[in-house]
């Protein structure tokens, strides 16, 4: 497997979840053009010419989402994922799937100061929507899905943990952060942030 990685990208998430799972792969570095454009050898595996991406003998996973949830279900011993036919998998799609649907636009609109926008329309809705539903997904104690610690909880929560980060989340509410603290407290998380 080769991982296409920047240690100032999405692809640390990643690549938390590569050390989660403690899977042996060759890490790519990418280094973007001061123009900020990709090298032609990354658009020749991306066309978007954004990492992260994961190729797995010939096959190429993109976003960052899907590369997760491919590698739960690439490596089932590690249980990062649950069984493919039960009902959990409602709720581990739905953390998996928010960050990239719902979060990171309303997050963009919400950056680029944009208001006038029809949010009954947008699928992102509207940061009070979306915060309202992060107080719904974020679990009290342990992890999305309970006593098992999962993909979706590298995807969710490492979304979660670069909005509070960056500010982005106006006042953080305790379970949040109590969530949040319990993510930054994983040896993978620590190993693959550097810390
Ligand atoms: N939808 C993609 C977004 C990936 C993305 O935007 N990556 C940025 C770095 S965080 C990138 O490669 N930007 C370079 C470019 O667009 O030229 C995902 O979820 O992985």
């Amino acid at each position: 497997m080769k991982h296409y990685f920047n240690p100032a990208s999405r692809a640390v998430t990643t690549h938390w979840m590569l050390t989660e799972l403690n899977v042996e792969h060759e890490q790519v570095l990418i280094d973007f053009q001061p123009d900020g454009t990709a090298s032609d050898d990354l658009r020749a595996v991306n066309p978007m010419g954004k990492i992260p991406v994961l190729t797995d003998d010939g096959v190429v996973v993109t976003e960052t989402a899907a590369i997760c949830a491919y590698l739960a279900d690439r490596f089932p011993e590690k249980g990062f994922a649950p069984p493919a036919n039960s009902q959990q998998r409602g709720h581990y799609y739905r953390c998996l799937f928010f960050p990239g649907t719902t979060l990171e636009p309303m997050f963009t609109t919400k950056l680029l100061g944009l208001t006038d926008y029809p949010a009954s329309s947008v699928g992102w809705g509207d940061y009070d929507r979306c915060l309202s539903t992060v107080e719904s997904l974020v679990p009290a104690d342990e992890w999305l899905l309970g006593k098992q610690f999962s993909a979706a909880d590298v995807v969710l929560g490492g979304a979660l943990d670069s909005a509070i980060q960056y500010g982005w989340i106006d006042s953080p509410s305790s379970r949040l952060t109590g969530y949040i603290g319990r993510i930054r407290g994983r040896e993978a998380y620590r190993k693959s942030h550097g810390i």
